[in-house]
């Protein structure tokens, strides 16, 4: 992609008594201030993963492209219990390492990595003593436990593991008994948080099913708060809010209105293939520049980024995926200093063209300007303050600033 069309400034400026009010605009909830959510503000990018048995027809069934996201083919192509059943004996991923995972992401510059632990199949990435017939180890030629090696990966090179869980809809625990299965998931996420390190955040998701409501939420909030009083969630009563829990989620396809996010703290999460988490064979692939302008978007608006990408049923990468990590990877180690530990909505600077500006969280007087699509015409660019800007650089090198 092409670099030229974003390029930066770092702005250092004297702080006049005008300035003071501004730095009151943002973080007025506790949660947007508590040490339990600093990592989670100051890491600003990530990455999650849709992996497991979907990955396997990735997108077609018995020779039909079925449309609509690929973890989906199930419920999507109607899928019998049986015959899905059946790809659980076939799931032997032999090019899957964790190490070589993580490392990718954290090359790409990801500070945390969320893999989906039971998607809404029902079926377990991890060695589950809750079922004996529906996971990684019981189920699969392959008896890995993949949550744990990611887990250990995670610790190894630094990077912050989060977890999804479909807490709300599970096609394989029949769900019309839910104190049964409020059983059967509370145990799970008890494993998933005693067995597995340290984990950031939990991602629930399913909340849309007529089973849930607003006191089953809140209870699980609790619940898993007291089982690790340090852990975050996203909002288990509405993943498009961030009213409840410890953050919302403007996820593709179901963003909520951009005023919404100037209150409480908001993960924009987005597709590396459009519509599908999973892999698909046959769906096409975004281009990095669009996905590195929303992320920079994101950080203006004081919000993290969660790139999604669907291994192979193989466990690799697929190849289009690997060349947008490495476009992160690339931009973010020129300009990452203008991403992570920041904050967004800054005010006061007017600017003649297209361009999101963040802050730097640990010293105010520092502003990044981020432009997004450099004038073509134009041979330079007015920023307009209310204060006098000390000094303008730019964050890579190879931009003459005159
Ligand atoms: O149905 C799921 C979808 O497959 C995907 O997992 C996303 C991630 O948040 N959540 C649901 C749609 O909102």
């Amino acid at each position: 992609f092409n670099t030229n069309s974003m390029k930066y400034f770092k702005l250092t400026f004297v702080i006049l008594f005008t300035a003071s009010h501004l730095f009151q605009l943002s973080y007025a909830q506790s949660s947007q201030t508590s040490k339990r959510s600093s990592w989670f503000r100051d890491a600003r990018v990530g990455m999650i993963v849709h992996w497991g048995l979907y990955s396997i027809p990735a997108g077609v069934w018995k020779g039909k492209q079925i449309p609509w996201y690929g973890e989906w083919i199930k419920d999507r192509a109607s899928i019998s219990d049986t015959d899905y059943a059946k790809l659980a004996s076939r799931f032997y991923p032999e090019k899957f390492n964790a190490d070589e995972w993580i490392r990718t992401a954290a090359d790409a510059g990801m500070k945390y990595f969320c893999i989906v632990t039971k998607h809404h199949d029902g079926f377990c990435l991890w060695n589950t003593k809750e079922n004996n017939d529906w996971n990684i180890k019981s189920a699969t030629p392959f008896k890995r436990d993949i949550v744990k090696e990611l887990s250990d990966a995670c610790q190894q090179h630094g990077i912050v593991y989060a977890l999804y869980y479909s807490s709300g809809l599970d096609w394989h625990y029949p769900s019309s008994n839910w104190p049964s299965y409020k059983k059967y998931y509370y145990n799970q996420l008890k494993e998933l948080l005693t067995n597995y390190g340290k984990i950031g955040y939990l991602w629930f998701d399913g909340e849309w099913t007529t089973q849930w409501n607003a006191k089953e939420a809140e209870e699980l909030y609790n619940y898993v708060r007291g089982l690790d009083p340090e852990i975050m969630t996203n909002n288990p009563k509405k993943k498009g809010s961030s009213a409840f829990g410890d953050f919302g989620l403007d996820e593709e396809n179901y963003s909520p209105p951009a005023s919404d996010f100037k209150t409480g703290l908001w993960e924009r999460d987005r597709l590396v293939q459009y519509n599908t988490w999973g892999y698909k064979s046959w769906e096409p692939w975004k281009k990095s520049a669009d996905l590195i302008r929303d992320m920079i978007d994101a950080a203006s608006l004081s919000m993290n980024f969660c790139l999604n990408v669907g291994p192979k049923a193989d466990g690799s990468f697929p190849p289009q995926a690997l060349a947008i990590l490495k476009d992160f990877g690339r931009w973010l180690k020129v300009n990452g200093e203008a991403i992570y530990k920041t904050k967004g909505f800054v005010k006061n600077i007017s600017i003649n063209f297209d361009c999101r500006i963040t802050q730097n969280t640990s010293n105010d007087s520092v502003w990044y300007v981020h432009v997004l699509k450099w004038p073509e015409t134009k041979k330079s660019i007015k920023i307009t303050t209310s204060f006098p800007i000390t000094s303008v650089a730019a964050l890579d090198q190879s931009i003459l600033m005159k």
